[in-house]
């Protein structure tokens, strides 16, 4: 059995397709891993945090070329395996296997993206028909986005989540209770951990902004520092890393530190000319930023055509 999961993370490595059946297989297996977890994955330290990865599975190996690779670094993504990029199947099958092979030493959580009606707008479920004649492989990897958590929490101190905060959480046990063994819902908390974002992202002035706002993506909310720095009281916690935007430079701190955003996918689109990077918490949670550059090389191909790239979805 781990022979053969260690020959197909050899094979995914090389971004080659497992077959129908592997996958199905391998499915059945990730979800009865991840069922066992708890909504808020509890994860130690020294841990390598990543941020969306959007099926660029090229630049998904650049990131383990500078992190390092799974089992010796300790990793945590924070959603967004698939959409956008061309190799979403290889991307998140890849860090399935992982997964199901090192369950202690990669912890994967739920982005927007990884949802049924998502991904047949953004490119997962057309590449999954191409690739494979079928909508078969679509069916099994959305059956475990259905079991994957909804955040992290490593050492007890840094919160980790796909989107943001929730209005109607206040603490992180009300965020334990939730079911989450379902379709990403439209509205309420589960919907609002993987869609929300701090407000004034792309403003000077986000350091006044309070309270909570309506979210131009039409899910989830906007929150201030105020709402970042009491759920960062009321829970103990140090920090919150949250994914879900574009970031220029790979990350940004924002609120006095207590929150930063990390994206890990480079030249986003193959197209937006930024970096990535990755949080690497060592044993005492000190933060150090990796940052890389997009996978020098290999024909990625040209984009297919997509709705129109707005840089928050
Ligand atoms: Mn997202």
């Amino acid at each position: 059995m781990i022979y053969n999961l260690d020959h197909q993370i050899e094979q995914l490595k090389r971004c080659e397709r497992l077959s129908e059946a592997e996958v199905k297989q391998l499915c059945a297996r990730a979800r009865d891993i991840l069922v066992e977890e708890s909504n808020i994955q509890p994860v130690n330290s020294p841990v390598t945090i990543c941020g969306d990865i959007h099926g660029q599975f090229h630049d998904l190996m650049e990131l383990f070329r500078v992190g390092g690779i799974c089992p010796d670094t300790n990793y945590l993504f924070l959603g967004d395996f698939v959409d956008r990029g061309l190799y979403s199947v290889e991307t998140f099958l890849l860090l399935l296997a992982l997964k199901v092979r090192y369950p202690d030493r990669m912890t994967l959580i739920r982005g927007n993206h990884e949802s049924r009606q998502i991904t047949q707008v953004y490119g997962f479920y057309d590449e999954c028909t191409r690739k494979y004649g079928s909508a078969n492989v679509w069916r099994y990897c959305c059956d475990v986005f259905d079991y994957i958590a909804l955040g992290a929490v490593v050492d007890g101190r840094v919160f980790c989540v796909h989107g943001g905060l929730s209005p109607t959480v206040v603490t992180m046990d009300q965020i334990r209770s939730i079911d989450r063994k379902q379709e990403v819902p439209h509205e309420g908390a589960m919907c609002d951990l993987l869609w929300s974002d701090p407000d004034g992202m792309y403003s000077l002035a986000y350091a006044e902004i309070s309270g909570w706002g309506i979210s131009p993506r039409g899910a989830g909310y906007l929150f201030g520092g105020d709402v970042v720095k009491g759920f960062v009281h009321t829970n103990g916690l140090d920090l919150i890393a949250r994914a879900h935007q574009l970031i220029l430079e790979g990350y940004k701190l924002m609120f006095d530190s207590t929150i930063v955003t990390v994206w890990s996918a480079p030249n986003y689109c193959y197209r937006c000319g930024n970096v990535a990077s990755i949080l690497q918490l060592d044993d005492a949670l000190n933060q150090k930023y990796a940052t890389f550059d997009a996978a020098p090389h290999v024909e990625q191909g040209t984009p297919v055509k997509r709705p129109a790239p707005d840089y928050f979805l």
